[in-house]
């Protein structure tokens, strides 16, 4: 059995600050659980472009109020504690922060555990990050 407290991930490599967000990765790749699981702090008043090229995420929001703006049908929903969104379909999206958001965030392929985005608001392929390990 796997059990961290958020104090030990909160002081640990495995959480990392961005601009628009905090993240702390409970389970990582090393994990060897299949999955990455984050509880994310998306700050208040942000707007964040993300398209998980390489991933599939899931997030659960627990506090704050927020919208998902898909990219490709301009179509909006409304975040709040209670909502679920998965984007099964790779979905580009502007992520909106009208507070803090506390979301909890699943990934496949796990994370590494230090990631931030690139430019295109993705994480490198798993493989990718393994070749650069390697080298
Ligand atoms: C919801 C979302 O994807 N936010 C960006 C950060 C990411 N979820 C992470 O690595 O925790």
């Amino acid at each position: 059995m796997i059990i961290k407290t958020f104090d030990q991930v909160a002081n640990s490599q495995h959480s990392v600050k961005s601009d628009n967000w905090t993240s702390f990765r409970f389970l990582t790749r090393q994990d060897n659980m299949g999955f990455s699981l984050h509880e994310t702090w998306i700050h208040g008043d942000t707007e964040t472009l993300i398209c998980y090229k390489h991933h599939f995420e899931a997030v659960y929001c627990i506090e704050g109020e927020g919208q998902i703006e898909l990219i490709d049908t301009g179509e909006k929903y409304v975040l709040r504690p209670g909502v679920m969104y998965a984007l099964n379909l790779h979905d580009a999206h502007i992520l909106r922060a009208f507070t803090k958001l506390r979301l909890i965030c699943v990934f496949n392929p796990p994370l590494r555990g230090d990631e931030i985005h690139d430019a295109e608001g993705a994480y490198r392929p798993a493989d990718l990050e393994e070749m650069i390990n390697v080298e």
